[in-house]
């Protein structure tokens, strides 16, 4: 099939060295978790298409303060940001995870307002959200250069190294650095680095510890949508990988605990049951009130933040708050 001319050049990186499948890999994944003593899930497994949509609902609700708090942090300090990523002259604008771009395009617009030169590299897993994202800039900022990858963060980060030798500015907005463990931070971010060079920047949004109930709510939501959403999981498994959950049977639960920060996720199952999931060839038992973990929302205060920075090879250069020091972009340069 034939390009259409109007569309903007996206680049497509193999998805896995190995050979395998998508399907095969969360198979895997979704075996090892169920197989352990405690039973988890990873939570990268959300964003299916069900789950995409309902976390662009859980964005949109009032208790979710996140979304709204780093909109309010980029559109505060745009200026601000966009002449400290334009200091060293012509930049890669590299968006990890991009999604819709909803908040990056406040910096996307400023760019171009300022005339600063730069192209903007936007990276998701998604295909169809880098076409969608691609047209809709034509559209909405067509002077914007737009060379969109779809494929995992790293493997993107190397293809830019071997193909495009100018400076680079990274974005890890949106709290995701969250979503990791201390450990898997480290490595990321380590990894971040080692494609960086000195004068390079890396923007990243961060949740902030705050009021525990505040950080409950946004997870417990009055109307259910993170319920949802967690219970998706289970729908997915269902879907693709051809098992029995009795979804009605697990509940959504939980738990912020305020001496290490961090919000934990739960299903749990309302009764003694039996799941089995074919293409896992696994058949896994749950006790009635068994919980089964699938994910970890990592909150920091600033010197956690900078002490992670320094492990890194990273230096905060400024750090940009929301009127209620709520949510943080934490603005770092390469050390
Ligand atoms: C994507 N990530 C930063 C979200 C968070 O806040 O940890 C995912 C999420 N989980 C439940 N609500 C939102």
């Amino acid at each position: 099939m034939e390009t259409p001319s109007t569309l903007t050049p996206m680049i497509e990186l193999s998805r896995r060295q190995d050979g395998s499948n998508d399907t095969t890999a969360f198979a895997h994944d979704v075996a090892e978790g169920l197989s352990q003593r405690q039973k988890t899930l990873p939570s990268r497994y959300f964003y299916d298409g069900a789950g995409s949509k309902l976390f662009q609902q859980i964005m949109t609700l009032p208790e979710y303060y996140l979304t709204r708090c780093e909109q309010e942090v980029l559109q505060e300090n745009k200026e601000a940001m966009v002449r400290q990523f334009s200091q060293g002259g012509l930049f890669h604008l590299i968006d990890l995870g991009a999604g819709d771009a909803f908040k990056t395009k406040i910096l996307l617009s400023e760019l171009s307002e300022q005339q600063s030169a730069f192209d903007y590299v936007p990276v998701d897993i998604s295909g169809d959200a880098m076409q969608e994202l691609s047209e809709s800039l034509q559209k909405e900022l067509p002077q914007v250069k737009v060379e969109a990858v779809v494929g995992e963060y790293f493997q993107a980060l190397k293809w830019l190294q071997e193909n495009k030798a100018e400076r680079k500015v990274v974005l890890f907005l949106g709290s995701n650095i969250g979503n990791f463990e201390t450990a898997e931070s480290i490595g990321f971010l380590r990894s971040i680095r080692s494609y960086l060079q000195p004068g390079d920047q890396l923007l990243m949004g961060v949740d902030l510890r705050k009021n525990p109930d505040v950080i409950l709510k946004a997870y417990d939501d009055a109307a259910g949508v993170t319920a949802a959403f967690n219970l998706n999981l289970l729908h997915r498994i269902n879907r693709e990988l051809d098992a029995d959950f009795d979804v009605n049977q697990f509940c959504h639960h939980a738990i912020y605990n305020p001496l290490e920060g961090v919000m934990r996720s739960f299903l749990v199952s309302k009764s003694e049951q039996e799941v089995h999931i074919r293409k896992a060839g696994l058949t896994v038992h749950f006790d009635a009130w068994e919980a089964l973990q699938t994910e970890n929302s990592y909150k920091y205060n600033i010197p956690q933040i900078d002490e992670l920075g320094k492990e890194c090879g990273f230096e905060i250069e400024t750090v940009f708050y929301d009127s209620q020091k709520r949510f943080a972009d934490v603005l770092f340069k390469v050390s």
